[in-house]
């Protein structure tokens, strides 16, 4: 049971209280090239910056305080400084454009904006009436570092309450249309003290890293605030794909890893010799993660990975497992201060072993801001996340497919991720996507999309030779084409949607 106090500001529970435990002198951040930051440094950047907030830009409690930058030390100072003033932090991703950025700004009434030099011109063109946009990390006297470097002195978190929104988190799924997500300062905590503690259990000497950027909150749980949560440190990397990961990974003896299953398969290609021996927990969310790409990783690594399903609706994983009561190829149990069931359309809880939707509830929950499709996502008292399960008899959790991703061909009902999952096994193949294709005949017909792996060149005719032995014949895809990569959002979640449109050509 989690009990936190009314008053909470998570910031200073991060930070203030992790200093007066562990001392100032621990690291905090690193960065490939940069300086480490120690506690004490970052809490005296923090302070900085919230006097500047309050002081200069005139922030208040409650303003909404837009984030923007490459995954660097400053931008999760910023972001703590933020939440100190009492104020809300707006997060978005590097990849979001001046045309969406006007929408966030809008929808979420931002009136403030810290950003990095190097991203600021996105913003700029984004046009936002009332804006005013702060940069940092150039060399202009209205600089913020420059302005911080004025006002010295600790910042007295500002007293906000527990359930005073902290956090505007947009997610636009792999559909479209943006969608502001709200989180408390409890949330922040809670995260920290459901998934990261029972499953993670991490400690002061850990050294988190990652993929995932701090606008998604994947990243910023995994690489912000589970490490301050334990006293660990993060090593903050602005490149993180698979390529540069294993390389930091080794350099800096990181010990909890947060990536994408893609990111997974692609490392197991370059793993070279690359020295993992500080590695002890790998986690996997933001997809599911194919039996196929946990076995290799375990063979070649002799590291379990992490599995789970988190949602920036309920902002970290609720689903997971670590250790020995990993399950190759199932999502995990209710992480604990979690329930979940696989319920239907109805709301009733389906038999074990049969497939419904995904319904959990916890510590957090889903808060749009002013979304009609609030009461789509929670029903019953549960949130609906928008997948297709199973539960075992044992309770853990077995994902199908996105609820509406399922295929019906001659009255099967075919899970995309199943065919995909056989797809993966075969040697030559680096990522492969289902989806359906209208057929007269069928309603509809599985057409797959493959990746072929570095320097390979598998044939489809091949292949569907190969997947008449894994699979079921209704299961074979009856059309399988090759694309050099596949469509993905930002986040790294793959588009059915394109895919389906392209099958429908
Ligand atoms: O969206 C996701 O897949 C996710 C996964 C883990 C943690 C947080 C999020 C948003």
């Amino acid at each position: 049971e989690l009990d936190y106090p009314d008053r909470l500001n998570c910031a200073a529970e991060l930070l203030d209280t992790t200093v007066a435990r562990l001392g100032p002198d621990r690291p905090a951040f690193r960065t490939p090239d940069g300086p480490t930051w120690s506690y004490g440094e970052l809490q005296d950047r923090v302070d900085r910056i919230a006097h500047v907030l309050t002081s200069d830009l005139g922030v208040v409690p409650g303003n909404r305080v837009l984030l923007r930058g490459p995954t660097t030390p400053h931008l999760a100072a910023c972001w703590l400084a933020v939440l100190k003033a009492g104020a809300i932090a707006v997060t978005v991703l590097a990849q979001q454009r001046s045309q969406e950025l006007a929408t966030i700004c809008s929808m979420a009434r931002v009136g403030h904006a810290l950003c990095d030099v190097r991203s600021v011109d996105d913003l700029v063109k984004a046009q936002v009436p009332g804006l005013s946009i702060t940069a940092y990390g150039g060399d202009g006297a209205d600089d913020l570092l420059r302005l911080a470097e004025r006002r010295p002195g600790p910042y007295p978190a500002v007293d906000t309450a527990a359930d005073d929104v902290a956090l505007i988190a947009f997610t636009s799924g792999t559909t479209g249309r943006p969608k502001g997500c709200m989180h408390f300062h409890r949330d922040l905590l809670a995260i920290a003290d459901t998934f990261s503690r029972h499953v993670l259990r991490p400690g002061p000497e850990d050294v988190f890293a990652g993929s995932p950027p701090l606008g998604f909150t994947f990243g910023l749980g995994g690489l912000v605030v589970f490490p301050l949560r334990a006293g660990g440190s993060a090593l903050l990397l602005e490149q993180a794909g698979p390529r540069q990961l294993l390389p930091a990974l080794a350099t800096h003896r990181v010990s909890v890893l947060f990536t994408a299953p893609t990111a997974y398969r692609v490392m197991l290609d370059h793993l070279g010799d690359h020295d993992l021996s500080a590695l002890r927990r790998c986690v996997s969310a933001g997809e599911n993660l194919p039996a196929a790409t946990w076995h290799s990783w375990y063979e070649r690594t002799g590291l379990r990975i992490i599995n789970g399903i988190g949602a920036t609706e309920l902002l970290h994983i609720f689903i997971s497992a670590a250790d020995d009561a990993i399950r190759p190829g199932a999502t995990g149990v209710a992480v604990p201060g979690w329930q979940a069931r696989v319920l239907d359309r109805d709301g009733r809880a389906v038999p074990d072993g049969e497939p419904g939707l995904l319904a959990v509830r916890g510590p957090t929950g889903c808060r749009y801001l002013a979304d009609s499709r609030q009461t789509e996502y929670v029903q019953h008292g549960w949130n609906l996340t928008g997948d297709t399960y199973t539960r075992d008899s044992d309770g853990y959790f077995h994902y199908v497919a996105r609820a509406d991703d399922m295929i019906i061909s001659s009255g099967y009902n075919i899970a995309g991720p199943e065919v995909e999952d056989a797809l993966l096994r075969h040697p030559q193949v680096a990522e492969a996507a289902v989806v359906g294709r209208p057929d007269e005949l069928r309603g509809q017909v599985v057409v797959a999309y493959v990746v072929p792996r570095e320097g390979a060149a598998p044939s489809a005719d091949e292949l569907r030779t190969y997947m008449k032995d894994e699979l079921a014949p209704h299961k074979c895809p009856r059309v399988i084409e090759f694309l050099p990569a596949l469509p993905r959002t930002a986040t790294g979640k793959l588009q059915r949607f394109r895919l389906r449109s392209e099958a429908d050509r």
